[in-house]
This record gives structure tokens, C-alpha cells and sequence, in this order.
């Protein structure tokens, strides 16, 4: 079994992941990649396949009876744990995270982190390509989340991370299942209560070039009750 786990959602993303499949082939060929994909319509499932037939590292999962990015990540890290994974790298699929920072992600689990999130609010890291609008929404979901849970961690949303597989394992039934981004802080608060350690790294996000986001108000107002829920 090898060490990394590379994990991503996708929801029509066919272009998008073509190219980060790619890259991801090309950069890192020593880890595994697990896509999980809720019956995109849009043709992803058939570059899943050719690049599954390709390469033996490549493995997808399409789910038809459950749908959402918070459920779609819980699988996957029940996969990651199921498959006996050392570390695990979450990602998008639309390359508004860039693949070159998954070096550090790895490194950063080698040295000891059991989270590490790559950050848009800490020096160094940014948003490009966001409207106004997006990163208002992003940035009070953090100062929020930041305020009711009393974490410390500056990006609470982000979802290009790096897990060691065995912290996971120890709150993953904790874990509620969610429709959205609601996820990403719920995983880092279960992991904030056990004591593990949590490590932030500076992060340029990128404009989404290819595809529609799923961002929608229902995700936005499941985030903020959640987080209520959470404290409380
Ligand atoms: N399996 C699965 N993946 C999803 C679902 N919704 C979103 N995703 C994937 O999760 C990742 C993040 O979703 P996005 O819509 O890009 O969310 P975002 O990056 O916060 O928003 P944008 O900046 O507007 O793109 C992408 O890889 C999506 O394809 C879903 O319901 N199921
Ligand atoms: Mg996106």
C-alpha cells in the first residue's frame, strides 16, 4: 500500500479534471488519486474511466443514491482509512488549487502536523479571480466560525488540506454528514477538541477558469447554522 491518498469531489468538472488529472500523473506519480463523483452529467465520468483504464493509480467512486461535497469528502476519507493510507491530500477539482502546493501539504504531514490547511488568510496566502461578493461571503464565514468556535486557525473553509490518516480515524464518526463546505471546519473542530495539531501554510487561490461553482445560498446558510450547532 503507498503513503498518499490524493482525494477529490467533482461535480461536472470534465475539463477541469482532465487537466489536473494530467499534472497530477505527471508531478506526483508515487500517490494514489481517489475522485469521488456524485453522477456528473456533464462527461467527467467518461475521463474518469479513460484515465482509471490508464493508470492503476487512478480510481473513482460514482455515487448515485447520496449527493453534496460534505458527504462526498466523508466517503472518501472512509476510503482513505478503509485502504490503510499513511496521509491524505484533499483538493478541488477545478484547479483553483494549484497541485504544485501539494508538496508542501506532504511535507508538512512528514514533520509532524495532523492537519495541515493550506491558507488563504495567513501572510502570503490570497485570493485571485474572487468577485466582491465571493470573498465577503468567504471572509464573514471565517471571522465567524473563527468567533463561535474559538479556534485559531485563519482559514477554516479551505479545502486543500493534508490529514494524517490516523487523527482522522479518530473523529470520523463524529462527523456529521453535511451538504457543503460546512465540512471543512467541522473536520478541523473535531481535530481542534482532541488536541491534534493543526498547521496552516500560505495559499494563493486561483480563478476557476472551467465549469460553474455549486456554491448556492442553501450551502452558505447550512455553513453558519452548522457552526452553531457545533458550539452549542
Ligand atoms: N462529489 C461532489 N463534489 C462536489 C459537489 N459540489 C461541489 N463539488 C466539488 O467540490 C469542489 C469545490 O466546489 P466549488 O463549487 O468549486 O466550490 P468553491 O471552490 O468554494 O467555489 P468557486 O470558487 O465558486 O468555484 C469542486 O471540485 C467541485 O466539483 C457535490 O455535490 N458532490
Ligand atoms: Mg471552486
Amino acid at each position: 500500500m503507498r503513503e498518499y491518498l490524493i482525494l477529490i469531489p467533482t461535480y461536472n468538472e470534465r475539463e477541469n479534471i482532465e487537466r489536473l488529472l494530467k499534472i497530477l500523473i505527471e508531478s506526483y506519480p508515487e500517490m494514489d488519486i481517489l475522485v469521488i463523483d456524485d453522477h456528473s452529467l456533464d462527461g467527467t465520468i467518461d475521463v474518469l474511466k479513460s484515465f482509471s483504464d490508464e493508470y492503476p493509480n487512478i480510481q473513482y467512486i460514482v455515487r448515485t443514491d447520496e449527493k453534496g461535497l460534505g458527504t462526498a469528502l466523508i466517503r472518501g476519507y472512509r476510503e482513505a482509512i478503509k485502504r490503510g493510507y499513511k496521509y491524505l491530500i484533499q483538493m478541488d477539482a477545478d484547479l483553483q488549487h494549484d497541485p504544485s502546493y501539494i508538496s508542501i501539504l506532504a511535507n508538512k504531514l512528514r514533520e509532524g502536523c495532523d492537519l495541515v490547511i493550506s491558507s488563504r488568510y495567513i501572510e502570503g496566502g490570497r485570493i485571485d479571480g474572487w468577485s466582491f461578493t465571493r470573498r465577503l461571503i468567504s471572509k464573514c464565514a471565517n471571522i465567524y466560525a473563527r468567533i463561535i468556535l474559538g479556534i485559531g486557525v485563519r482559514d477554516l473553509t479551505s479545502g486543500f488540506r493534508g490529514f494524517n490518516v490516523s487523527s482522522l480515524k479518530n473523529i470520523i464518526d463524529e462527523l456529521v454528514d453535511v451538504d457543503g463546505f460546512a465540512i471543512q471546519v467541522e473536520t478541523i473542530y473535531r481535530m481542534y477538541r482532541k488536541g491534534y495539531h493543526i498547521c496552516e501554510t500560505p495559499f494563493i487561490f486561483k480563478p476557476r477558469i472551467h465549469g460553474s461553482s455549486k456554491l448556492g445560498i442553501s450551502i452558505i446558510l447550512e455553513f453558519f447554522i452548522r457552526v452553531l450547532k457545533l458550539r452549542f
